[in-house]
């Protein structure tokens, strides 16, 4: 297989409700889409990049920038095997995985199409018909609407609840949480927000019976997360900080951890993301599939990815409405009132687009090739 075209697309799609983590307050996401064509086949992925470099060091101007200059010019036109190839051609680059991610989850998609087989099928997966759902919620202006929002979650049917603390929004919410909800599955996302300095409050956590304290310490961070978890009962789970296959292993070797997030571009793309479940998975570590409010193509690769065996946690991976009015692929990507999302067998990542819409939304789009 050989890349003969790359379509850039940046596409502007306003939230249906603002998402606040510990680093910022999102309204709006501008999400680049990334269109494959070769040998007369089509695949698609999405860059998971924000809007500012506040997660990680990418951002949308970024990631469009690595992959107009770096990583476009190093697949294009290169026979290709499979789409484990692409990792490689791009390894020159230093980080900007989520840029690299892009690309190269839209390369599995196009190699699954061109087999006529589903993506789960494609990357190994499928040991469920159906993916455990949670849902991520961000800091709220107050209790009572943290309450309604995990009523309405519940309701809804999703397994487990994240909400995401900071300073001064994490001890005593997470007491009035869990008074009010004793019987949940409940964890909390501090998006680094925390030092060493902070065990001692910490340690208050581990009152509340969380399934896990995901990313508490430096994005950068694996061995003050070792330090941290050995003196709290509450498993770590490590969101930023695991960026490579490398990374995995220190950490587990480390005992940074309990749990491991894996987020599909954080990792660089499927390839990475596929060894990283297999380490986890030989070390007894469960993981879960992380996510970054993605538009339905993410959405759609999230759901592959996480029929993956070792994915057996509820994942951040929810109903296209918890984000969009409308989304950009047909149907929707919905949720059943067990809090599981059902996986697909069309021929790639298995939903159709919305060109139309896709056109509309569109700010900025760049044909390379
Ligand atoms: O840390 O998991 C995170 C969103 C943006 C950046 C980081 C994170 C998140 C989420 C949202 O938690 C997950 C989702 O609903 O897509
Ligand atoms: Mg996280």
């Amino acid at each position: 297989m050989k890349l003969d075209r790359i379509v850039l697309r940046q596409i502007r799609m306003p939230l249906v409700h603002f998402f606040e983590t510990s680093f910022s307050r999102t309204y709006s996401r501008d999400i680049i889409l990334v269109e494959v064509s070769g040998d007369g086949v089509t695949g698609w992925g999405e860059v998971t990049a924000g809007e500012h470099p506040f997660y990680n060091e990418e951002w949308t101007a970024s990631a469009w920038s690595i992959l107009h200059d770096y990583v476009a010019p190093r697949v294009l036109g290169k026979p290709l095997n499979s789409a484990e190839d692409v990792f490689p051609l791009t390894a020159h680059i230093r980080g900007h995985n989520m840029a690299r991610g892009g690309l190269e989850a839209a390369v599995w998609d196009l190699e699954a199409r061109m087999h006529g087989v589903p993506l789960w099928r494609q990357i190994g997966g499928g040991a469920r018909r159906e993916i455990p759902c949670g849902v991520s919620i961000g800091i709220q202006d107050s209790v009572e609407q943290l309450f309604e929002k995990i009523e309405v979650e519940l309701a809804a049917g999703y397994q487990r609840i994240k909400m995401k603390i900071k300073p001064g929004w994490d001890v005593d919410v997470v007491r009035r949480v869990r008074e009010r909800f004793p019987a949940i599955k409940l964890m909390a996302d501090a998006n680094s927000a925390y030092t060493l300095a902070d065990t001692d409050h910490l340690r208050k956590l581990d009152d509340f019976y969380l399934m896990m304290i995901e990313q508490p310490l430096g994005h950068d961070d694996i061995i003050d997360h070792a330090t941290l978890q050995a003196k709290l009962q509450t498993p770590i789970c490590l969101d930023e900080c695991i960026r490579t296959v490398r990374h995995a292993e220190q950490a587990i070797q480390l005992r940074a951890c309990g749990i491991i997030n894996i987020k599909l571009g954080r990792v660089a793309g499927f390839s990475q993301a596929k060894r990283v479940h297999d380490i986890a998975q030989a070390a007894g570590i469960p993981v879960w599939c992380g996510g970054m409010l993605e538009a339905g193509i993410g959405r759609a690769h999230n759901i592959a990815l996480a029929s993956l065996p070792n994915f057996v946690l509820p994942g951040d991976v929810s109903a296209s409405k918890r984000y969009w009015s409308r989304d950009i692929i047909e149907p929707e990507v919905e949720v059943t009132s067990t809090g599981t999302i059902r996986k697909r067998d069309e021929p790639g990542f298995g939903y159709a687009l919305d060109l139309d819409y896709i056109r509309r939304i569109t700010v900025r789009e760049e044909v390379l090739g």
